[in-house]
């Protein structure tokens, strides 16, 4: 983990005095950037009294998210449900959601009036997440981790969220983005440039794999997360075993595929999304095996043979997709994922490229670990 939100002495004030808001009138002691999520701001909150809790404060990109009030009833909604679903059938391990932390007003968001949107979440208690998976069963763990949230989420009816990102995971609607942008000619061309344009030409037809399969009924919409990627699983420091998947903004009607897809593209790259060696990536296939492991011993009771017939195009596609993505917000002047530098996101498309190339050569390989593993 990294600390991409830095922040000056009069930021932090301000945002001490946000984080009292949540702290049940208790003095606050340390703020601190937290993770290295790509979209919201996350900092780390420690209280006075040493025997209380620290939570986690969030500022939402409402530049993402227009309605973030909507993010917040999703999920009251997706945890109410998660947490009468165990109660009634229990699991038999540690699980846990985290829960939306109320203002001294007994409203679950803080909006300054600059418009800025704050809230605040439990911290799941001896915790930690990894951007990069360090062995086959803490990838094991990562498969169980999504296959036990599309598992209590399984009757959570999609209809009851609403829509928090429109156009989310919907790939021709990225495309669509992608030759807007192209069309303005507005952006430096590079030899890198030049690459990811004539990839992104090659595979034009992966956009809609998935889409069509929805259209034509092979693929049903059921609730999805959205951003299962490994740094949203948290493992218990001291069993080592996932115990939560949190950044619940995305949780909404959507193919479960693309969280399929999206947890094996970040498990299964070693080097991590974030490498500059973007030709070393590779997609690790014996990471692939134990994703699917864990999640398949959580979702075989719901997926169907179309289900299994689509994972290979998920992980092609969502890795696909995610290229474009950064590719599009470089083209466009990096305005919509964290940057650190001007060519982040243009170094982060090639690292997913080539992914793409990488899960391509091993087609064969990874549909028999599919069929194997049935
Ligand atoms: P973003 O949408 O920017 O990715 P996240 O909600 O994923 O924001 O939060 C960023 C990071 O903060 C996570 O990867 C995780 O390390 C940490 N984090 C967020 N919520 C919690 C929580 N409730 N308990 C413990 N850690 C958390
Ligand atoms: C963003 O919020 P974070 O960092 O977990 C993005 C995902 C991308 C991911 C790539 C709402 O996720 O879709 O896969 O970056 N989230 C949103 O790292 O766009
Ligand atoms: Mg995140």
């Amino acid at each position: 983990m990294d600390q991409n939100n830095q922040f000056d002495k009069f930021e932090r004030s301000q945002i001490m005095a946000i984080a009292h808001k949540f702290s049940a009138k208790r003095q606050v002691a340390d703020i601190q950037p937290f993770g290295s999520g790509n979209i919201n701001d996350t900092y780390l909150v420690s209280l006075q009294e040493s025997s209380a809790k620290s939570f986690i404060l969030q500022r939402i990109n409402t530049k993402v998210f227009r309605e973030p009030k909507l993010v917040m009833q999703n999920m009251q909604t997706y945890a109410n449900h998660v947490r009468d679903r165990i109660k009634n059938s229990p699991l038999d391990r540690r699980w846990d959601v985290p829960q939306v932390l109320q203002t001294d007003q007994g409203q679950d968001y803080w909006q300054t009036e600059s418009g800025e949107f704050w809230r605040s979440l439990s911290f799941i208690a001896d915790s930690q997440s990894f951007d990069v998976m360090e062995s086959i069963e803490q990838v094991r763990e990562v498969g169980y981790a999504l296959g036990t949230f599309h598992h209590l989420t399984s009757d959570l009816a999609p209809e009851r969220l609403a829509d928090t990102l429109e156009g989310f995971h919907i790939t021709p609607c990225y495309f669509r983005q992608y030759e807007e942008v192209l069309a303005t000619g507005n952006f430096n061309r590079s030899p890198e440039v030049d690459y990811c344009l004539q990839f992104v030409r090659d595979r034009k037809g992966l956009a809609y794999i998935l889409e069509d399969a929805k259209a034509t009924g092979k693929l049903p919409l059921r609730t999805m997360h959205g951003d299962p990627k490994v740094n949203n699983i948290l493992f218990d420091r001291q069993t080592k075993l996932s115990v939560s998947v949190i950044d619940l903004d995305t949780v909404k009607s959507g193919l479960v595929h693309y969280d399929i897809g999206d947890c094996l593209r970040s498990g299964c790259n070693p080097a991590g999304e974030e490498t500059n060696q973007w030709e070393d990536v590779q997609f690790d296939t014996e990471l692939c095996q134990g994703i699917l492991q864990g999640y398949l011993s959580m979702a075989q009771s719901f997926l169907t043979e179309h289900d299994y017939a689509y994972i290979y195009d998920a992980v092609r596609v969502i890795t696909f997709e995610l290229g474009l993505r950064f590719l599009t917000d470089y083209l466009a002047g990096n305005i919509y994922f964290h940057v650190k530098h001007p060519e982040h996101n243009l170094l982060r498309s090639l690292v997913q490229f080539r992914l793409v190339k990488s899960i391509e050569s091993q087609q064969s390989v990874i549909n028999k670990i599919i069929k194997d593993i049935r």
